[in-house]
């Protein structure tokens, strides 16, 4: 199978463009090949977005709300099979598949809700017989770029949200992942979106991403990757004048006091460390424990590990699948080295599986260190692996300085029974996304997504706050005195 571009509601053919191949990280074995696009076919379809969006800006915002509730009706119909590609291209195990999936639909339902509402603000003039107010205008084309390690639901945060707002979309999928993004311009055809509106390009980062920025017709970016890419992100964005929103990495922690539950502390750390084999943005890599419940933390996570069933995702029975690369294992295993040299102690895993069912898949082990020190780069910097670092801390406001010690600042959590320790952390823990009582995981689309310090720029992905990328402020004065009248002059 050859995947190929789709501008302007048409399937692009084979035209002797290059292809690479599209690999299950389960096996190495190869499921299809995508096109690598050229700067030409992004001036295609930014060409073909342009021509779209005038008509689409003027079909009123409930109508294209319709279209979304079309694709989450679609998406619906099609959650198993949509379920069982992401696993097969990115992974994930199907439980987490469908969960993603469920998050896709979700930011459907909801965004379609914005496209009645869409508020603006009525606000009272200076003057009299004047009437003042604030609406949000669509900005034109937008470019969305997605990592692989969310193929679906990223892209609904961004796309959706666009769409609602008025604007059309230039899509760059991840290299690692066309498939999902492929069944998705599949819905989006299927429900009928004008031609134009949602086009998808697929390519490298580095040809395709770089046409789209440079592309003056491309008013918004909308980047969810690395921090490397962003920086070059923001930085060529920056040369364009374009509105950069950028989404990047993280170095999550869990915060365990020592009033916690310490088994659901167990719980809250071992799905939100290891799910998705700890390749999320919002993974917890880092485990801020108290002095005197470490060793039982400890000895509990230990124990609980043993029951991580690893291997492929598309069997039911497995808890944790593969990462997505041999470069992705690569760099976990570099940073268990570090963390071996830099003094830390591992007390489980730290491997990579090659062996009889693992054969041809990128699996490592589900790995725990202690005796981390919070400077050390084991606990600063991001693995995007299965890999915990533990921390010993003796006090909140140890707790709370380790965890806003990195340059990350996606989400953090809190275990304790301690009301005030709670209100305490949920206020100073400088991430955008705070947990009490619940790992790190498991962000819900109708409230903001996104982080400060180094995760990103200060934007939000999903909730209300996404459309604060995707629309302009315009304010409206409406004069009905029949006279001119000169603000600051004729009302003091
Ligand atoms: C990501 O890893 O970039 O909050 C997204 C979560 C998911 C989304 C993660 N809902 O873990």
């Amino acid at each position: 199978m050859k995947l190929n571009n789709y501008i302007n509601g048409q399937w692009g053919t084979d035209t002797g463009a290059d292809y690479t191949a599209v690999k299950n990280p389960a096996n190495g074995k190869t499921l299809a090949e995508v096109r690598l696009s050229t700067a030409d076919d992004v001036s295609e379809a930014v060409a073909a977005a342009k021509a779209a969006q005038k008509k689409w800006a003027r079909v009123p915002a409930p109508k294209r709300a319709d279209y979304l509730y079309e694709i989450g009706r679609i998406m619906i119909e099609k959650k198993e099979h949509l379920s069982q590609v992401l696993t097969k291209e990115m992974g994930k195990v199907i439980e987490e598949a469908r969960g993603e999936v469920q998050e896709g639909i979700d930011m459907a339902y909801y965004m379609a809700g914005e496209g009645r509402r869409l508020f603006g603000e009525t606000v009272p003039s200076e003057l009299d017989n004047k009437f003042a107010m604030s609406v949000r205008a669509p900005i034109g084309v937008v470019g969305l770029i997605t990592p692989w390690n969310f193929p679906v639901a990223i892209a609904t945060w961004k796309s959706f949200p666009a769409i609602v707002a008025g604007n059309t979309f230039i899509w760059k999928p991840a290299t690692e992942t066309p498939m999902m993004a492929y069944e998705m311009a599949l819905i989006f055809e299927e429900a009928g979106l004008p031609e134009g509106v949602a086009n998808v390009v697929f390519g490298s980062g580095g040809t395709v991403g770089t046409a789209m920025i440079e592309n003056p017709d491309v008013r918004v970016i909308s980047f969810t990757g690395s921090t490397e890419t962003g920086r070059r992100v923001a930085e060529l964005g920056g040369r364009h004048l374009k509105k950069v929103s950028l989404e990047m990495g993280g170095k999550n922690a869990i915060i365990v006091m020592d009033d916690a539950d310490i088994d659901l502390a167990v719980d809250g750390i071992l799905w939100s460390a290891f799910g998705t084999a700890g390749q999320r943005c919002t993974a917890c890599s880092r485990v801020i424990a108290h002095t005197h419940i470490k060793q039982e933390l400890e000895q509990k996570l230990l124990e609980a590990m043993k029951g991580l069933t690893i291997g492929d995702g598309a069997d039911e029975s497995n808890k944790i699948g593969p990462v997505i690369n041999a470069k992705a294992l690569e760099k976990i295993s570099y940073y268990v080295n570090v963390g071996k040299e830099e003094g830390a102690k591992l007390l489980a895993g730290g491997n990579t599986l090659t062996e009889g069912h693992y054969t041809g898949g990128h699996y490592f082990e589900p790995t725990l260190f202690t005796n981390v020190a919070a400077d050390s780069r084991l606990a600063q910097e991001e693995i995007f692996g299965p890999v915990i670092s533990l921390i010993e801390i003796s006090s909140l406001e140890e707790a709370i300085e380790v965890n806003n010690s990195v340059v990350y600042g996606l989400s953090s959590s809190i275990f304790s029974r301690d009301v005030n320790k709670i209100f305490q952390a949920q206020r100073d823990l400088d991430t955008g996304i705070v947990y009490v009582n619940a790992g790190t995981t498991g962000a819900e689309i109708h409230l903001p997504f996104g982080g400060t310090k180094g995760t990103g720029n200060g934007h939000r992905d999903s909730g209300v706050a996404a459309l604060d990328v995707f629309t302009e402020w315009k304010s409206i004065y409406v004069d009905f005195s029949g006279k001119l009248q000169r603000a600051q002059i004729d009302n003091n």
